[in-house]
């Protein structure tokens, strides 16, 4: 069965995920779904995505799949990972992508909005990254992701607490463009993307693209990544993140050494 279902009408594509049951937790399988959609609406010269829950529902996305992390000194996070692929895909996409949000967004999922080009939410809608809840040692670029979007002062917030930040917090903060109430969420976002639509594609793929790529631009030399690299290697090889990952699977709290 379907992870996620897919629709294109007037060149505006919908994805929507499909899996309440592991609350669309982005696993692999479903993220393998995701990239043939996209693949296959750039085919099609689709001109805006929608990327939104099949219902709405408590949780938007709990995130990566945290059974398919690796449990021990392993990079939890490299470059291949289905995620990071996810998020590449967003990213490179030659027309603006859409999130459309109600309810709880998690860890990856957090950072697959933060990737998408507007967001729009309704007052359920907030966003928790929790890799200091799993003991994960979360990536560079993820954290560049974050500084390009929020303040570095509510981006240390989110990644120290874990804790969900509210509708009305995100939007202050600019991580969403807009609250918009439930009833109109849908209608206010298929009404953008139609905006966006009725515009020169050829523009808009150029400014995502610039802007993207003026965003992210920062100089950082190989001997200061290899020295980020080093520090997150010494914390997936390290006793917090197989506690975090044991913790999940065991569905009880983590007990993070304190020496
Ligand atoms: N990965 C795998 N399975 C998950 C999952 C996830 N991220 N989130 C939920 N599930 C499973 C859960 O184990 C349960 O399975 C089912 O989905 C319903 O969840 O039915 P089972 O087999 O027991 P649950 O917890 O019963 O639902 P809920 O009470 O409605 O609570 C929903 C939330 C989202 C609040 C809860 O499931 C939760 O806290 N999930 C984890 C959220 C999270 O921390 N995600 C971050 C994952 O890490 C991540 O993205 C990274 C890389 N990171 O943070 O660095």
């Amino acid at each position: 069965m379907s992870l996620i279902i897919v629709s294109n009408t007037d060149r505006i594509g919908t994805i929507a995920f499909n899996n309440y049951q592991k609350r669309n937790a982005l696993s692999g399988d479903l993220i393998d779904e995701v990239l043939s959609a996209f693949k296959t609406m750039q085919q099609n010269g689709t001109r805006a995505v929608i990327l939104r829950a099949a219902s709405f529902e408590k949780v938007w996305s709990a995130g990566h799949d945290v059974d398919e992390l690796p449990q021990a000194d392993t990079d939890p996070l490299p470059y291949d990972d289905p995620l990071e692929k996810l998020l590449r895909a967003v990213r490179s996409f030659p027309a603006p992508v859409i999130a459309m949000v109600h309810g709880s967004v998690w860890g990856g999922a957090c950072d697959l909005v933060v990737n998408c080009d507007l967001v729009l939410g309704d007052e359920t809608c907030a966003f928790a990254i929790t890799p200091a809840k799993l003991g994960l040692p979360y990536n560079a670029s993820g954290f560049q992701s974050f500084l390009s979007r929020l303040p570095l002062n509510i981006v240390k917030e989110l990644f120290f607490t874990a804790n969900l930040l509210t509708a009305q917090r995100a939007e202050q903060a600019g991580l969403i463009n807009e609250i918009v109430p439930e009833a109109e969420l849908e209608s206010r976002v298929y009404e953008m993307a139609r905006t966006i639509a009725s515009r020169s594609a050829a523009s808009i793929s150029v400014a995502k693209t610039t802007l993207n790529t003026l965003s992210q631009a920062t100089p950082l030399n190989a001997s200061q990544f290899e020295y980020i690299h080093g520090l997150r290697r010494k914390v997936y090889y390290g006793p917090d993140y197989h506690e975090g990952i044991q913790a999940f699977l065991e569905k009880r709290a983590p007990e993070f050494r304190v020496d």
